[in-house]
């Protein structure tokens, strides 16, 4: 698992090679810019619940035979284990976001997640279909400009969009 500061040592590491001023530019834009990255993933952790059920009904919703007898979330049970995989998901895509890195998403979390679904019987382009609906309500979350000083948040989102892409076609 890395962070951005421990992803530039370890290839500059590899290479044998010093810190460069690009990279250090970089990390000092980071911190200066810390607070918002704390803010975006305090909003997405305190409103987590929120947006994983309404990610689901919306998904349940379009794919109504998910839930009908014999469908991937039909009965409590998979119902349960359905919107646990999804904030299994959030849970590590905010990870990622705090540490401005996506290995501890892909390493933790992604890793051979197709291949279990495959394994399971669960549709992974479902699961897709319910990751993108929760990036469109994180965004919408962390990027609300209601109460807060305004500031441009626009590679922070960016970025936590890129999260949530990658989970994605990590499934689908
Ligand atoms: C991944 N999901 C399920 C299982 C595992 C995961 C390992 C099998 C064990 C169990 O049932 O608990 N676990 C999960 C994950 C990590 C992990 C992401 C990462 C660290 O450790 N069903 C649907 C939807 C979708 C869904 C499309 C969006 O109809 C999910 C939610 N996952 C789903 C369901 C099961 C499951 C298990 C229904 C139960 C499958 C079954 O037992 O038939």
């Amino acid at each position: 698992m890395l962070d951005a500061f421990a992803k530039v040592v370890s290839q500059a590491d590899a290479r044998g090679e010093y810190l460069s001023s690009s990279q250090l530019d970089a990390l000092s834009a980071m911190v200066a810019e810390g607070n918002k990255r704390m803010d975006t993933v305090n909003r997405i952790t305190s409103n987590s619940s929120t947006i994983v059920a309404n990610a689901a009904r919306s998904l349940f919703a379009e794919q109504p035979q998910l839930i009908a007898p014999g469908g991937n979330a039909y009965t409590s049970r998979r119902m349960a284990a359905c919107l646990r995989d999804m904030e299994i998901i959030l849970r590590y895509i905010t990870y990622a976001m705090f540490a401005g890195d996506a290995s501890i998403l892909d390493d933790r979390c992604l890793n051979g997640l197709r291949e279990t679904y495959q394994a399971l019987g669960t549709p992974g382009s479902s699961v897709a279909v319910g990751v993108k609906k929760m990036k469109e309500a994180a965004i919408a979350i962390a990027n609300d400009t209601n109460n807060i000083t305004r500031g441009d948040c626009n590679s922070l989102m960016s970025e936590l969009g890129s999260y949530f892409d990658k989970a994605a076609s990590a499934v689908g």
